[in-house]
């Protein structure tokens, strides 16, 4: 997430950079036959660059470790962003990473050269008007950009939002010199709090990640965010025919939803028994294969019954829905 494209091994070919859930940065080296499979960024050491909590593919668990944390102790965080840019000025690549829990944002710097990035493995923790920077809406999603054109980079990031905290899109100006910067208390840009459902996916309430350009290309910064958003189309206004019949379609979906729960409680019970009686891993697979031949016509249609129901109610009876985009905001 928070992906960028950027030349990360400075050899004038684009390079994909992006954080993933499994708490590390990717990258995919771009060349003249287009882009590599991604793999995981390094620091000096070899390591793995991250946050603090990670998913371990060997261990297949969530571990957490200390290693690359400013106090060297393991943490409940977890980066899912990252973005590269020149912090400390010296022309290499550095690389800034947020972490989802309790957005944080920590900068890690580049002591190789331009074509050889070489990270530290340490991260140093993003402060914002004196403090390190907190944002209880979780996950922060970078974004380096001069918002006020002064010459310096200030620093632009979008929140998740939900249950937890109002998701919004905020900037840190820079005030200090080149090559160390130092930034004032985060001003909120936008700021959501999809309490009403709107009839349609006006804007994002939650999950959002901010790229900020002149997108209407009349000399100022603008915002483009991508989000989820929540609403519901407007219900009609039922006659009492209609009335009765959202009323019989309801409970032919009942009954379709039954046949279907019936059905696939059939087939479970079937395909438990006949693997018991298996004895090696084929013979288990084919008593799958078998129990699931016998079965998968009628459970799709059952499936498509009660959807054909479902959607045939949703006409009359909108359902909420959850709907990821990219909105502009022009600046004003
Ligand atoms: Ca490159
Ligand atoms: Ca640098
Ligand atoms: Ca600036
Ligand atoms: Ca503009």
């Amino acid at each position: 997430m928070g992906s960028q494209f950027v030349d990360l091994n400075a050899d004038g070919h684009l390079d994909y950079l992006s954080a993933t859930f499994d708490g590390s940065p990717h990258v995919s080296w771009g060349g003249d036959a287009g882009f590599a499979e991604p793999v995981r960024l390094v620091d000096g050491a070899g390591e793995r660059l991250l946050v603090s909590s990670y998913w371990d593919y060997d261990e297949e668990a969530h571990l957490t470790t200390g290693r690359a944390m400013p106090d060297g102790k393991p943490a409940n965080l977890r980066g899912i962003s990252a973005v590269a840019m020149d912090w400390d000025g010296d022309g290499d690549l550095d690389l800034l990473q947020g972490s989802y829990e309790k957005g944080h944002l920590f900068v890690q710097m580049n002591e190789g050269s331009p074509s050889e990035p070489r990270f530290t493995g340490k991260n140093v923790r993003v402060m914002a008007g004196g403090v390190p920077l907190e944002d209880k809406a979780k996950m922060t999603a970078p974004r380096l950009v001069d918002w006020d054109a002064d010459g310096d980079l200030d620093l632009v990031y979008g929140t998740f939002g939900g249950p937890n905290g109002i998701a919004g899109v905020y900037l840190l100006i820079n005030q200090g010199q080149d090559g160390a910067p130092s930034f004032a208390a985060p001003r909120t840009l936008l700021q959501v709090r999809g309490e009403e459902l709107p009839t349609s996916p006006v804007g994002p309430v939650e999950g959002l990640y901010p790229e900020v350009t002149d997108w209407d290309k009349d000399g100022d910064l603008d915002l483009i965010v991508g989000g989820y958003s929540r609403w519901r189309a407007e219900a009609p206004t039922l006659d009492a025919e209609q009335t009765t019949e959202l009323a019989r379609l309801r409970a032919l979906h009942e009954a379709a939803s039954s046949a279907s729960d019936k059905l696939s409680e059939a087939f479970r019970e079937k395909l438990d028994s006949e693997e018991e009686r298996a004895k090696t891993d084929e013979e288990k697979e084919a008593a799958w294969d078998r129990v699931y031949g016998e079965f998968k016509d009628r459970m799709d249609a059952a499936r498509k019954a009660r959807n054909e129901l479902q959607g045939q109610i949703d006409e009359f009876d909108p359902p909420k829905k959850r709907t990821p985009a990219v909105w502009f905001f022009e600046r004003g």
